[in-house]
C-alpha cells in the first residue's frame, strides 16, 4: 500500500534552515510528508542529490510588449522551458504601461499571452504614468487582480517617473497594500553624460557602463529610499550592482526602513570590462545598472552574506543579439544608445548562484535556498512557494551537487541567440525540476504542457505592511 502519489526518497532536503537526509511524499501536487521510509505509488531516487525548493525568480522579462506593439522574443513557452532548464519553477514577470495608455487592457492582453506559461507566474505591474485614473483606480484594481507589486523607473526615456510621480505611486501602493520595486539610477545624468561621451566619438558598447557610473546608481537608490520613508512604504531596489549601492539600503535598514535588495548573478560574474570585448561582443554583456569593477563581486558576496541583499533573481531580458528585435537592431555596430539594456538568465541563474556560492564556499546550501528562492516568495507574498513544509506546493529540484557542466547557448533552452556566461564552467547542476509534483523536467528535457502554469494571484500580506514611521506623524498618502 502506498500512501504518497510520489516519495522522492534518499536525497539531502535543504531548506533555508536546515540540511538532513528525508523522503518528501506528495500528493495533490502539495508536499504531504517529510520523514523516513515513505511509501509512495511513484518513487523517485535522490540518492547523491540535494532536494530543494524550486527557484522563485521575482525579475524575469517575458513576452514583454515594446511601444512599437512587438513583444519580446522570450515567450511564455520557451520562457518556461528555459526556467524549468535551470531549476526554476515559479517566475514574477512584467506587465508594461507606455505613457499615455490606460493599465487594465494591456495587463488583459498580457494575462492572454501568459495563458500558454508551463511555470507558475505572477505579474509586477511597471507604472510609467502616474495619472489621476491610474492612482485612484487602476492600483487598487491592481491589488483586486492579485497583483501586489508594482515597478518604476527613476531612469529611462520614455520610461522613467519624476519624484513626484514616484511619491504618487508609493503613497497609491501604501493605500492598496503592495510592494514598490525601483529601477535606481539617476535619469537626468544619465542623459547629459551619454550626449557628452557621443560628441566626444566615444560611442562603443564599454562606454554604457561610463554613462551610468557607481555614484549614479548609489544618488538614485539613495532618494528612493528617502521618498520612501517620507510615505512609509516598503520598496525593494531592484538589481544592486555593487557594495557602494548595497551599502546605501543597509543604512536605511539600520534605522528600520523596510527596504530590500536584490541582486542578480551578472553581478556577481560579469565586469565592465567585458564590455569591452573586441568588435560589437560587448553588447552581449549591457545591462542597466552596468557591470562594474573585478572587485563588485566581492563586496556584494560580502552583504549576501551579512543579509543585506535579501534576494538574488535573474533580471532575464527576453531579446536575442542578432535579429530585427535585438541588441543589433538599429544597425551593426550602433552606439552604446541605442542597443538595447539587459541579459538573459533565466536558466543560468541558479547554476552560476549554487556555483559562485556553494561549489565556491562562500555561502551555504541553506542559504542558497533563502535567497534563490524562500525569500523571494516570502518578498512577493507567493505563500505556496519557494518552501519545502507540509502543505507547500510540491514545486522541487533534485541538484547534483559535483556535477560540472559547461555553460552554452543551447543548455540554456531560451528563445534567445546567445548568452553572456558562453564557455563559462559551472560545479553543481539541476537533473530533476518539478511543479506541484509533475516531473517537467529530467536531464534537461522538458515535458510539461504548454497552458499548464497557474496564475498567481497573490493577497494581501502582512510581510509588507508599513513600518509604522511617518515623519510628523502624519499620513499624507491618505491625502495625496
Ligand atoms: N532594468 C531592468 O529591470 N531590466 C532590464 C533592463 C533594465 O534596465
Ligand atoms: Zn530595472
Ligand atoms: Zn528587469
Amino acid at each position: 500500500m502506498s500512501d504518497f502519489h510520489t516519495v522522492i526518497s534518499g536525497g539531502v532536503v535543504v531548506t533555508e534552515a536546515s540540511q538532513e537526509r528525508a523522503d518528501i511524499g506528495i500528493a495533490d501536487g502539495r508536499i504531504a510528508a517529510i520523514g523516513a521510509g515513505l511509501r509512495g505509488a511513484r518513487v523517485i531516487d535522490a540518492s547523491g542529490r540535494l532536494v530543494m525548493p524550486g527557484g522563485v525568480d521575482t525579475h524575469c522579462h517575458i513576452e514583454q510588449l515594446r511601444a512599437d506593439g512587438t513583444t519580446d522574443e522570450e515567450g511564455f513557452v520557451s520562457g518556461s522551458v528555459s526556467a524549468f532548464a535551470g531549476g526554476t519553477t515559479s517566475v514574477v514577470t512584467f506587465s508594461m504601461q507606455f505613457k499615455g495608455q490606460a493599465i487594465g487592457p494591456s495587463l488583459a492582453a498580457y494575462r492572454e499571452r501568459a495563458g500558454k506559461a508551463m511555470v507558475d507566474y505572477a505579474f509586477h505591474q511597471i507604472i510609467t504614468d502616474a495619472t489621476d485614473e491610474v492612482i485612484r483606480d487602476e492600483i487598487p484594481a491592481l491589488a483586486a487582480a492579485g497583483i501586489r507589486s508594482l515597478k518604476v523607473f527613476l531612469t529611462y526615456d520614455p520610461l522613467h517617473l519624476d519624484d513626484r510621480g514616484y511619491l504618487r505611486v508609493l503613497a497609491a501602493a501604501r493605500r492598496a497594500g503592495m510592494l514598490v520595486t525601483v529601477h535606481c539610477e539617476n535619469y537626468e545624468a544619465i542623459g547629459w553624460m551619454t550626449e557628452a561621451l557621443l560628441a566626444a566619438g566615444l560611442s562603443a558598447p564599454k562606454y554604457h557602463a561610463w554613462s551610468r557610473p557607481v555614484m549614479l546608481e548609489r544618488e538614485a537608490t539613495y532618494r528612493a529610499i528617502a521618498l520612501a520613508e517620507l510615505v512609509d512604504q516598503p520598496i525593494q531596489i531592484f538589481h544592486v550592482s555593487c557594495a557602494e549601492v548595497a551599502e546605501e539600503v543597509a543604512r536605511a535598514q539600520a534605522r528600520g526602513v523596510k527596504v530590500w535588495a536584490e541582486t542578480c548573478p551578472q553581478y556577481l560574474t560579469l565586469t565592465q570590462e567585458d564590455m569591452d570585448r573586441p568588435g560589437f561582443e560587448g553588447a552581449k554583456f549591457m545591462c542597466s545598472p552596468a557591470p562594474r569593477g573585478a572587485d563588485a563581486a566581492a563586496g556584494l558576496w560580502g552583504q549576501i552574506a551579512d543579509g543585506t541583499i535579501w534576494n538574488i533573481s535573474s533580471d532575464h531580458s527576453g531579446f536575442s543579439f542578432e535579429g530585427d528585435r535585438g541588441k543589433r537592431a538599429a544597425g551593426p555596430a550602433p552606439n552604446f544608445r541605442d542597443v538595447l539594456n539587459g541579459v538573459p538568465g533565466l536558466a543560468a541563474r541558479l547554476p552560476l548562484v549554487f556555483s559562485e556560492g556553494v561549489s565556491a564556499g562562500r555561502i551555504s546550501a541553506c542559504d542558497f535556498v533563502r535567497l534563490t528562492a524562500t525569500n523571494p516568495a516570502r518578498l512577493f507574498g507567493l505563500q505556496e512557494k519557494g518552501r519545502i513544509e507540509v502543505g507547500a506546493d510540491a514545486d522541487l529540484v533534485l541538484w547534483d551537487p559535483e556535477r560540472r557542466v559547461t555553460l552554452t547557448n543551447g543548455v540554456m533552452q531560451h528563445a534567445i541567440d546567445y548568452t553572456p556566461y558562453e564557455g563559462r564552467v559551472v560545479t553543481g547542476w539541476p537533473v530533476l525540476t518539478m511543479r506541484r509534483g509533475e516531473v517537467v523536467m529530467q536531464e534537461g528535457v522538458v515535458t510539461a504542457r504548454p497552458g499548464s502554469g497557474r496564475y498567481l494571484a497573490r493577497g494581501a500580506y502582512e510581510f509588507i505592511r508599513p513600518a509604522g514611521r511617518l515623519p510628523n506623524g502624519f499620513d499624507a498618502s491618505a491625502f495625496g
